[in-house]
């Protein structure tokens, strides 16, 4: 034997003894089985790595086993000698799932399961809602984490995360378990598509804590060369996109929900997406753009294009793009069983406008509805979203949706390219796209049609008599009074989750987002009547329009983006507040969004003590700029006797409810949502400072913006 063969036995033995010696030695594992009672935690992993049976180990660690009956495996892994190598020292627990009687799902199990999923389709909604209704009809937690196992291998997975979704926030039962983040089940919809090669080549070379995050650059989708490109931190902000995904979890607009359907959900979007626009123009204006155009012209080009640069990792597909200037076209779909005119869309838009200068509808038994202040923008919501509760669907028909829908097929109208759909179809990517806002402003512009109808708000409407705000401060960590001071930050989200390949532990993904200083609100109230409770409500807007002219108060309402709402008790004389960025009614901590900040809370299976919806608190201040971009702070105190709802507190993970609502519970404020700028001025005013009752008060403030990008270990 030569020379070079002997080494290369000896070196095979040298290294087999070296790798022997590193290599864990593998102890026997404990199991532990799990009480029905305490299954509650396992359905973070019911929705884990969905390419892979439910039988291979779940979790960071690989330490939960499923030990299920066969006949709950699809076809595909019927057959498969499944062996799980990914075991590894420590202990199993191992989750007996019962056996129950099997669902009928032979519906939702037409999608298929490369296909993505859009709410917005008829054929989809159908899918969902009945398999929302087998979810919440399962009787216990044992027996609906047997049906998710059962489907989950069987259905479409982005049907299946929804309809689980929709299901847990739901329930009464698992009302307290917050969602795991959509990010970490499908990364794929939040980050460039890059990225994954990239974790897949470090989860195979490098063991896990000795990992390095993967940088995604900011600049992936454009370049400036496109001015959209200036804008597309916000539209391509992952915690923006989660809460609007998880706002349409929450407001389904299908399916068998007492309260959450019903109670003034068809306002709430309206308002919801109002103040995506508001805080969108408000970027716009930071960034040297103008306004958003609405969307006007069903037969111009579009002028904006959108390349997503998105991969449909689970399907091995990429979301479709847009071209500039392409043009809306009829749509006949028969793969996906969806027809629709471009005259279709016209024909629902005058019927609407119609019903509005008439302030009333026609409802399927052809009564008028009357479209009042209290109830009409409700009404004409649930019209236009097409909801379950639309009064007449077949005369009014499915704007909004369908829409999103001709925008989102506009590349492949006839599907003869076997293109899917594109991202403005999907609530979860939809609003990376610039057309979105468009489409949006389209729509908020015909719900401002009915609200300039309504009665005006005279001052004494607005005013809280003997109550006055004497004065209203900014303090910002490191800048000066009144100044909010923005700049970037790095951040990182674990893709595990969401990866379909063995080896165990984080990977994480390292993002580039806006993010703010934590500052504070400094507020003084006289009272010069008895004790009593007001309401703090606080907003900010731009003071200068594009061409830099002070802005005319009928224009500056649309722009208030909300900050906070909060109730005080006021003592006879003077009451000092003090109100933290943090404790926004508007927002979820940055943890709902990343996971460095916090990293050992996010391997909790119970996850946070937040829900899913709720502005990203990273986001709640607008960019500014770098000279210190002017806007305008509103504060206004209102009689809590008249804003209060009587109502047990809410139950469950916390949702902050200015754009959430409450889950299972009334909106917790009277007044019309948007109040006080809801309304057009009453007669005589033009400006901020006429509008003002002595109830409220504005202040200059700065937004400035250092370019500066702090660490992702900066916490605030
Ligand atoms: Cu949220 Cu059109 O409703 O996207």
């Amino acid at each position: 034997m030569n020379t070079k063969y002997l080494c290369l036995i000896f070196g095979v033995i040298w290294c087999n003894s070296v790798l022997k010696a590193q290599r864990p030695q593998i102890k026997p594992v404990r199991k532990q089985s799990i009480h029905p009672r305490d299954k509650i935690k396992f359905f973070h992993l019911v929705m884990e790595r969905l390419n892979e049976p439910i039988s291979l180990r779940k979790g960071i660690d690989r330490d939960t086993a499923f030990s299920v009956p066969p006949e709950y495996h699809s076809d595909r892994f019927q057959t498969v000698d499944i062996v799980d190598r990914s075991g590894f020292p420590g202990s199993l627990q191992q989750v007996d799932i019962k056996r129950i009687k099997l669902p009928d799902i032979a519906s939702p199990m037409k999608l298929d399961w490369k296909e993505n999923f859009s709410i917005f389709l008829p054929a989809h909604r159908q899918y969902a809602a009945e398999l929302v209704k087998i979810f919440m009809e399962m009787e216990n937690v044992e027996d609906l984490l047997s049906a998710s196992v059962y489907c989950r291998e069987r259905i479409n997975p982005y049907l299946f995360v929804y309809a689980m979704s929709v299901a847990i926030t739901h329930r009464t039962d698992t009302l307290h378990l917050p969602l795991p983040s959509l990010a970490e089940v499908f990364p794929d919809k939040f980050m460039d598509r890059g990225i994954f090669s990239k974790a897949r080549q470090e989860a195979n070379i490098v063991p896990p804590g000795s990992r390095v995050p993967i940088e995604i650059p900011v600049d992936y989708t454009a370049s400036n060369l496109d001015p959209e490109h200036r804008v597309a931190y916000f539209r391509e902000d992952i915690g923006i996109n989660l809460c609007h995904w998880y706002w349409h979890i929450i407001y389904p607009g299908q399916g068998p929900f007492p309260m959450n359907g019903t109670d003034r959900a068809g306002e709430l979007f309206y308002y919801y997406h109002q103040q995506i626009m508001a805080r969108y123009d408000f970027e716009r204006l930071s960034n040297n753009l103008g306004r958003v155009e609405r969307f006007i012209d069903w037969h111009k080009p579009i002028k904006e294009g959108y390349f997503p640069k998105l991969d449909n990792i689970l399907a091995s597909r990429v979301w479709p793009s847009r071209q500039a200037n392409s043009k809306l076209q009829d749509i006949n779909r028969k793969i996906d069983q969806f027809e629709l005119d471009i005259q279709d869309l016209e024909r629902w838009q005058d019927r609407l406008y119609d019903a509005i200068h008439r302030r009333a509808a026609i409802d399927d038994k052809g009564n008028t509805v009357p479209l009042t202040e209290n109830t009409g923008m409700d009404i004409l919501s649930h019209i236009l979203q097409s909801t379950i509760l639309s009064i007449n669907q077949n005369y009014y028909g499915q704007l909004h949706n369908f829409g999103h829908l001709a925008i989102s097929w506009i590349h492949d109208p006839d599907g003869r390219n076997l293109e899917g759909i594109g991202v403005m179809g999907d609530t979860a990517v939809s609003m990376r796209d610039p057309v979105f806002y468009r489409w949006h402003k389209y729509i908020d512009d015909i719900f401002q049609e009915l609200q300039n109808m309504f009665p005006r708000y005279t001052a004494q409407q607005l005013d809280f008599p003997g109550v006055t705000i004497s004065s209203v401060d900014v303090v910002s960590k490191g800048a000066p009074r009144n100044e909010f001071a923005t700049f970037w930050q790095k951040s990182d989200i674990d893709l595990y989750r969401g990866l379909d390949f063995t080896p165990r532990g984080s990977v994480f993904a390292r993002v580039t987002h806006l993010q703010h200083a934590p500052f504070k609100y400094i507020i003084e109230v006289n009272n010069d009547g008895p004790p009593r409770k007001g309401t703090l409500r606080i907003f900010m807007a731009p003071k200068y329009d594009e061409r830099g002219v002070p802005m005319l108060f009928r224009d500056q309402k649309h722009l208030f983006i909300e900050l906070d709402h909060f109730t005080v008790r006021m003592d006879p004389g003077c009451n000092k507040y003090e109100r933290h960025s943090i404790e926004s009614s508007v927002t979820v901590p940055s943890e709902r969004t990343f996971s460095n900040l916090n990293s050992s809370d996010t391997r909790k299976e119970e996850g946070f003590a937040y829900c899913g919806c709720g502005w990203p608190q990273h986001m709640l201040i607008p960019k500014g700029t770098t000279e210190g971009f002017p806007a305008e702070l509103f504060v206004m105190i209102t009689d809590y006797n008249i804003d209060k709802v009587e109502q047990p507190p809410p139950e469950g993970c916390q949702q902050p409810f200015s754009y959430c609502g409450w889950r299972r519970r009334l909106f917790p404020d009277t007044r019309a949502m948007g109040y006080p700028f809801d309304r057009m001025p009453r007669a005589g005013v033009s400006t901020l400072q006429q509008f003002l009752t002595p109830n409220m008060k504005v202040v200059d403030v700065k937004i400035r913006f250092n370019k500066k990008v702090v660490a992702s270990r900066y916490t605030i």
